[in-house]
């Protein structure tokens, strides 16, 4: 893993909420995230804990497959997403001293699926902060033609959680926040074993899979230690969502692990 940030990556990554790793993983970690992705995502299959997949003809149905919280099923996932080489270099780029996962992703956009529409990340999750971020890791090379991701970039400056659902109608962002529509988008395509990390407030979507391959991506979400309930259920278990009131700290160790503490 190149986990090695320059001050000019900093810089880029806090001025336009998101940053493009360039050959993140070796070949060899490459084929291990593929194996374990792979794997854990049979491993949901067959538990029948798979959060979304392509079975149903709905528009979202075919944006992605959608597996979550692959490091609760399989050891080798774990041992990727709990790496604190990892979690340094995701509290650096988000400028806090301790970071949590909030939970890792398989999102693999089938042969010919749909765009995903314009979105923020954080108003889906059970805490708000400026601070939150997602990495993204190529599985598969991301293509303009494949489904790479698009973002606005700036647009988590000013933070605000007016989200829209990722629809059949791409623009829905655009009618909670208006003035965006001017900002230029700018698409990361990239190899397969490189990441994209953003912001969680950052502005961003997917073009459609105009190819017959899958475009595969393995993504984990992160809270910086100390972040709050605000009231969402979002991927918190019943018991526990049940025992918390907003304000409380989000601080369980197995629901969110804690994988970098400064
Ligand atoms: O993979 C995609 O199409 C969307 C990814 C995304 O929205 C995310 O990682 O936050
Ligand atoms: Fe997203």
């Amino acid at each position: 893993m190149r986990t090695t940030l320059t001050p000019e990556q900093i810089q880029s990554y806090r001025e336009n909420g998101f940053i493009i790793l360039d050959g993140f993983l070796t070949l060899e970690e490459l084929e291990n995230w593929r194996v374990c992705t792979e794997e854990a995502i049979q491993l949901r299959l067959s538990e029948g804990t798979l959060h979304n997949q392509y079975r149903t003809d709905d528009f979202y149905a075919q944006v992605f497959l959608q597996a979550l919280k692959l490091a609760d099923v399989h050891p080798g996932m774990r041992k990727i997403m709990t790496d604190p080489v990892l979690g340094k270099m995701i509290a650096e780029l988000a400028g806090v001293d301790g970071i949590r996962i909030w939970h890792d992703q398989a999102l693999f956009k089938p042969p010919f699926g749909n765009a995903t529409g314009w979105h923020l990340d954080n108003p889906y999750w059970s805490f708000s902060s400026p601070d939150s971020l997602s990495i993204w890791v190529a599985l598969d090379d991301a293509t303009l033609e494949n489904g790479c991701l698009y973002y606005l970039p700036g647009t988590h400056k000013n933070p605000t959680y007016v989200n829209a659902n990722i629809g059949a109608n791409q623009r829905d962002l655009f009618k909670a926040y208006p003035e965006w529509e001017k900002i230029a988008s700018v698409a990361t395509p990239c190899k397969a074993g490189s990441a994209v990390v953003h912001n969680g407030l950052v502005a961003h979507g997917a073009g459609a899979n105009m190819t017959n391959g899958p475009r595969r991506a393995m993504t984990c979400a992160y809270m910086p230690d100390g972040a709050t309930f605000n009231g969402v259920r979002n991927i918190l278990p019943e018991e526990y969502f049940n025992s918390l009131k907003v304000g409380d700290l989000l601080n369980d160790d197995i629901v969110n692990p804690l994988i970098y503490k400064s």
